[in-house]
């Protein structure tokens, strides 16, 4: 109860921010797009992470004003970014299965692209596994309309489910995200890194993009690579950045 109180001061006083973090196509080194990952700072300085709150803001139904304002935000950085030249970049935004079960949801997404004129194109959710499959024939639909709007969906943490082949198959989506619990593993041939160069395989038949996420290392791209996958994220890159310094980093790399 005091760790809701004081989210709902966090909000109120704005001590919540989202940081970016870019994502890169592995083979061509360039930048393809961001995601963006709220953060929440104490009083005291200190972080509260958002493994920590994102459920509590789900239970108590606060993520449905979060996760409207992190796509406005997210949105509105991307005009800004796409202002100073840097063209052709993806925003990817976390959406709970909350807020993307909500009656408004969909009319809320088609507010954030109408008031800050983004194109869907450049505009992709995050859905985690376990929500994708749930509740299969509301999410096909939902999935659909998303799509229809023109904006991309990522399935997110992939791996750490359980789908079946044919349920993803039927889903309208673009991407996975390899769990980067995977590409730890990666090097030292433990299981971890053959579900990674499973679900490499598995985005090529299903003709989905692959993006793994927590690449740390250079050995660790170059295997993910040689396996076939397209994009990566992750500290050997950058960190998530704030919205000056993914600024600064972008145009330094441009
Ligand atoms: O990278 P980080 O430790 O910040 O992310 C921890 C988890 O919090 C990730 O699973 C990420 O998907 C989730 N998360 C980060 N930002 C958001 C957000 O804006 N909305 C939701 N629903 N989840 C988020
Ligand atoms: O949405 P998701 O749960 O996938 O969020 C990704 C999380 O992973 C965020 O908390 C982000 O800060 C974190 N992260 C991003 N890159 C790296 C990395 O290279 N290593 C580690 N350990 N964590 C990372
Ligand atoms: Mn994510
Ligand atoms: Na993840």
């Amino acid at each position: 109860v005091r760790l809701l109180q004081s989210l709902r001061s966090a909000v109120e006083s704005e001590r919540l921010f989202i940081v970016y973090q870019p994502q890169i196509n592995l083979n061509s080194g360039k930048v393809v797009g961001m995601e963006a990952l709220i953060r929440w700072r104490n009083e005291d300085g200190t972080f509260v992470p958002p493994d920590r709150f994102i459920p509590l803001a789900e239970a108590s139904g606060m993520i449905v004003a979060i996760g409207d304002w992190v796509l406005r935000m997210a949105c509105h950085e991307l005009v800004r970014l796409q202002a100073l030249g840097l063209a052709d970049l993806r925003m990817s935004v976390n959406v709970s299965q909350i807020q993307f079960r909500h009656p408004e949801f969909l009319d809320k997404l088609n507010a954030a692209l109408l008031d800050t004129g983004i194109s869907p194109r450049c505009l992709e959710l995050e859905i985690t596994e376990s929500v994708a499959m749930e509740d299969a024939d509301f999410m096909l639909e939902t999935l659909h309309l998303v799509r229809e709007l023109g904006i991309s969906i990522a399935i997110d943490d992939f791996g750490t489910g359980y789908s079946s082949l044919s349920q993803l198959r039927q889903l309208p989506i673009d991407r996975l995200k390899i769990d980067r619990a995977f590409v730890s593993e990666i090097q030292d041939g433990a299981s971890g890194g053959h579900i990674a160069s499973m679900v490499i395989e598995l985005g090529r038949n299903l003709n989905l993009t692959v993006i793994a996420e927590g690449i740390e290392d250079e050995k660790q791209a170059q295997r993910l690579r040689e396996l076939g996958c397209h994009e990566g994220q992750g500290y050997l890159y950058a960190r998530p950045m704030t919205p000056p310094l993914l600024k600064e980093w972008l145009q330094a790399r441009d």
